[in-house]
């Protein structure tokens, strides 16, 4: 071997080395990071998959009738839960609840607006959530309801000084008005433009929000501080493996504000629309999954662990959801990391769970994290439960263009911009309530 070829090889091995160096550094800096750069971004670097078939049943017997789709829901909801979610307590405890405020001319008069404190487990003593209402007025029937979680606090969705401050713990956030862990005044309206209220109250439909926080504190340690140790069974001191965690207690939390609405003489338990963005995307599914009180789901920007396919090393991957959240999964969904393809399931079951109930999957072209094309294609592949159930799917055979939204059972639509809650995805929202939770069930 000749020198220059020697040194040529060993300035070469130090780049390597140096550039090793460099991107181990780098996703060490970006744990917990939203867009860590070695993510992948390119369409053909889409390892090829195959998803489960969700009518076929564990023994391997074709699914073919309504009846035997119940009990391959059934079977479809136990491996959510053992695998992904983890298990929510089956025993539902009796809520009780006190209306804590009350004014009928909120808005200018368009809406009343309510704060209901909900006693989780029936005590007034034991742990609870804070359901806030704006119901319209002026109405001859129970309103149909837009129910979903906040990031901020319920004062965060409005400017409204009439809503009363969360005291939760809440992330630091001087943008969001959040000092040492609490929100102040300037909390208020800090995500309101993400809740339209006076567009949706307008459309004849209720807006319902509890504070995410309120059901368990979002971050690492924050089990603790939950919903969930107030399940322990005697000497229990952690979830199992295939118990819920975060996102299990915040669907729980929209069960419970279910409960209470289905014993509201205002609101129409028989048309509910749960919905949320991202992690209360994935949160909005999973509530919708499981209990079937719910009409209608939507998903906007929820991505891994929502309604984007997991199989798609696109964006955001199991191993990096796991990592930056440990705790959203139940401990058992970690086994998955470096194993996508052995998982039981895929997000379009989720998707299908919801069947024949209509539901919508927003995307956002610029939040390819949570990967456009794996939310469609994951809304498609649902679409054999649905046509089953003698409902018509999803009305595209490709990927829509940008603001072209489907609105058929399944519905989906991907518009301009980045990962948010905007005036369009609304738009898009109330059509789609508008054509199919106009008539109670
Ligand atoms: C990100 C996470 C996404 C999404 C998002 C959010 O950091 O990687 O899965 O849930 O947070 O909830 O805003």
């Amino acid at each position: 071997m000749s020198i220059t070829k020697t040194v040529r090889g060993a300035k070469a091995m130090m780049a390597a080395f140096a550039l090793a160096l460099l991107s181990s550094q780098f996703v060490s800096i970006n744990v917990g990071a939203q867009n860590p750069a070695n993510a992948n971004y390119d369409e053909s670097k889409v390892v090829s998959y195959t998803l489960p078939d969700p009518l076929v049943a564990a023994n391997g017997k074709r699914v073919g009738n309504q009846r035997q789709w119940r009990q391959r829901r059934a079977e479809i909801l136990r491996l959510f839960e053992t695998n992904v979610y983890g298990r929510t307590p089956h025993a539902k405890p009796r809520i009780s609840f006190a209306e804590t405020s009350r004014d009928a001319k909120a808005l200018g008069g368009i809406a009343t607006r309510r704060e209901i404190t909900i006693f989780l487990l029936g005590r007034k003593d034991g742990p609870q959530m804070s359901l806030l209402l704006y119901v319209p007025n002026g109405r001859t029937k129970p309103a149909p309801v837009f129910l979903g979680m906040n990031f901020n606090g319920n004062q965060a969705i409005s400017k409204d000084p009439g809503i009363t401050l969360s005291k939760a713990w809440m992330r630091e956030s001087k943008e969001n008005g959040v000092i040492n862990n609490r929100a102040t005044e300037a909390s208020r309206g800090a995500e309101a433009r993400r809740w339209p209220i006076e567009m949706i109250v307008k459309r004849g439909y209720a807006v319902a929000t509890i504070y995410y926080g309120d059901l368990f504190p979002d971050h690492a340690n924050g089990l603790k501080d939950s919903i969930i140790p107030h399940f322990y069974r005697a000497g229990q001191a952690a979830p199992e493996a295939d118990e819920w965690n975060a996102i299990g207690a915040w669907a729980w939390g929209l069960s419970r504000a279910m409960d209470f609405i289905e014993r509201d003489k205002e609101l129409d338990a028989k048309r509910v629309a749960v919905w949320g963005h991202s992690r209360l995307g994935k949160t909005a599914l999973w509530a919708g999954a499981q209990d079937e009180r719910f009409a209608m789901v939507i998903s906007n920007d929820s991505g891994e662990g929502g309604a984007a396919l997991a199989r798609r090393n696109f964006g955001e991957t199991v191993e990096r959801i796991n990592t930056s959240f440990p705790h959203w999964f139940c401990a058992n969904f970690k086994k998955y990391n470096t194993r996508v393809s052995d998982l039981p399931v895929d997000q379009h079951m989720l998707i299908a769970l919801v069947a024949p109930r209509p539901v919508y999957v927003a995307s956002a072209a610029e939040d390819l994290w949570a990967d456009p094309r794996g939310e469609f294609l994951s809304a498609k592949a649902a679409e054999p439960v649905y046509r089953l159930l003698g409902k018509d799917g999803l009305g595209a055979a490709e990927m829509p263009g940008i603001h072209q939204p489907i609105t058929t059972t399944i519905g989906y639509h991907i518009r301009a911009g980045k990962h948010d809650v905007t005036d369009y995805d609304w738009e898009q929202f109330l059509k789609f309530a508008d054509r199919h939770l106009s008539n109670p069930r």
